[in-house]
């Protein structure tokens, strides 16, 4: 059960505060072994792993447009209607991130301007599994469809039987994405980082995965290629004063807790009673969870922390950056005002997690780990490169020229100052 700690003194703060540490560097030999199998046997690499990690070597590695086509059938209406209520919901908030900067003259002659322009070619990793996780391809693939990339590889690993869940391919379909590569772990980093027959390699790579994937990911992008952010157990920190529901808390509690034994779940509280009641809310819902086994796992490394006021709740928060942040408190304006750190906040007593994690439009790949002290979660941003570009008329270089030949010689680079000074030259001889 959630370890109880109450009242802990500042100075402890910062180590409770700390995740666990993984040492999963001990993996990387084997990931270099499968990179360099993909490397050298590309496609025919992909179906050999598939055989020996997901126990089927797919007669086909790209989903066919008959498999496609009958996704739909395979799942009922209400899932389909819900798929597509989440779909518009997330396109509206992420159409919205769009940026449209005006030119800006930042002199007479001088304009400065800043334009957005799509990663041509992206790889979506989307994990197997027991459960499917269609919510995080919509979560990737309508910003990267905003955005304009022209290439979108979705990576995937097949089932025992060679399929895709249904419900994966109704999305794909959706979002108009048809490159569909039965290839999962590390292999489908691989081949997504270095290219094979029938997977182009890409400049960024996005998507939750295990930890081969994960390290996967980082080891490429030693290598050059783009990805969306490092990644480690999901995590929630829920902040509640007696104001809150110790049924919701514990709800939200469990979601998080639900995804795996991994999970980081943290409650912060001024009230004592409302941390028992919950405690008892936690093991009564915990019991009627079909992932049980994982939930109580992570409740097993996880806290709950009694502190004097809500300021020192958001403090502890800031401390710990949580990825998500659910403020069941009376003030919850006012403490959202104070959220320093943080991937993504929910505020008041009836907006769960889940609703983030589905469909009410923000997105939820969200940084981890601490890493929301300085990252974002994915956003229409995560697709594009923002380009800079200028003109300057000859008016312009003679009212900034002086500053740049100034700057330069005094930097010693002379070379600089004569692009500037050859040109004023010419300017000044007509
Ligand atoms: N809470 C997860 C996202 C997710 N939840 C997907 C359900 N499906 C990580 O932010
Ligand atoms: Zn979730």
């Amino acid at each position: 059960m959630i370890r109880k700690i109450v009242n802990p003194d500042a100075s402890t703060w910062a180590e409770l505060a700390k995740r666990p540490v993984k040492d999963l560097e001990e993996l990387e030999s084997g990931i270099k072994q499968t990179f360099k199998l993909v490397q050298e046997l590309g496609d025919e690499a992909l179906l050999q792993l598939a055989q020996k990690y997901d126990g089927v070597r797919p007669a086909q590695l790209l989903v066919s447009e008959e498999e496609l086509a009958a996704a739909a059938d395979l799942i009922d209406t209400e899932l389909k209607e819900a798929i597509l209520q989440a779909y518009n919901n997330i396109r509206l908030f992420h159409a919205k991130q769009a940026e449209n900067m005006q030119p800006v003259e930042t002199m007479p002659g001088v304009l400065c301007w800043r334009k957005s322009v799509a990663i041509q070619k992206v790889g979506l990793y989307i994990p197997g599994g027991t459960a499917p996780l269609f919510s995080t391809l919509l979560m990737l693939g309508v910003p990267a469809k905003l955005a304009g990339c022209e290439d979108i590889i979705l990576c995937t690993p097949p089932a025992k039987d060679g399929s895709i869940h249904p419900a994966l391919l109704y999305t794909a379909n959706l979002l108009g994405i048809n490159r569909i590569v039965k290839a999962g772990g590390a292999q489908a980093v691989a081949a997504m980082a270095f290219g094979t027959e029938s997977v182009p390699a890409v400049s960024k790579i996005f998507g939750p995965g295990n930890q081969y994937v994960t390290v996967a990911k980082q080891m490429v992008s030693r290598a050059g290629v783009a990805i969306d952010m490092p990644a480690g157990p999901s995590e929630v920190l829920v902040m509640a004063d007696e104001t809150a529901n110790p049924a919701f808390v514990a709800a939200d509690l469990l979601s998080q807790a639900e995804h795996g034994a991994d999970s980081q779940v943290v409650l912060l509280t001024t009230s004592e009673p409302l941390l028992d009641a919950v405690t008892e809310e936690v093991e009564k819902q915990l019991a009627e969870l079909p992932r049980e086994m994982f939930a109580s796992k992570a409740l097993e490394n996880s806290m709950a922390i009694v502190l004097p006021d809500a300021a020192q709740m958001l403090s502890f928060s800031n401390l710990y950056a949580p990825e998500h942040l659910i403020l069941a408190v009376k003030d919850y304006e006012s403490i959202a005002e104070g959220v320093e750190n943080a991937g993504s906040v929910f505020l008041g007593n009836f907006t769960p997690e889940s609703a983030g994690d589905y469909a009410s439009g923000t997105n939820h790949t969200l940084p981890t780990n601490g890493y929301a002290r300085a990252y974002s979660g994915v956003s229409l941003d995560s697709f594009v490169k923002k380009i800079t570009f200028q003109h300057i008329t000859p008016a312009g270089l003679q009212n900034l020229g002086k500053t740049v030949e100034v700057m330069a010689a005094a930097e010693g680079l002379q070379a600089h100052k004569n692009a500037v000074s050859i040109r004023l030259k010419e300017i000044n001889n007509v």
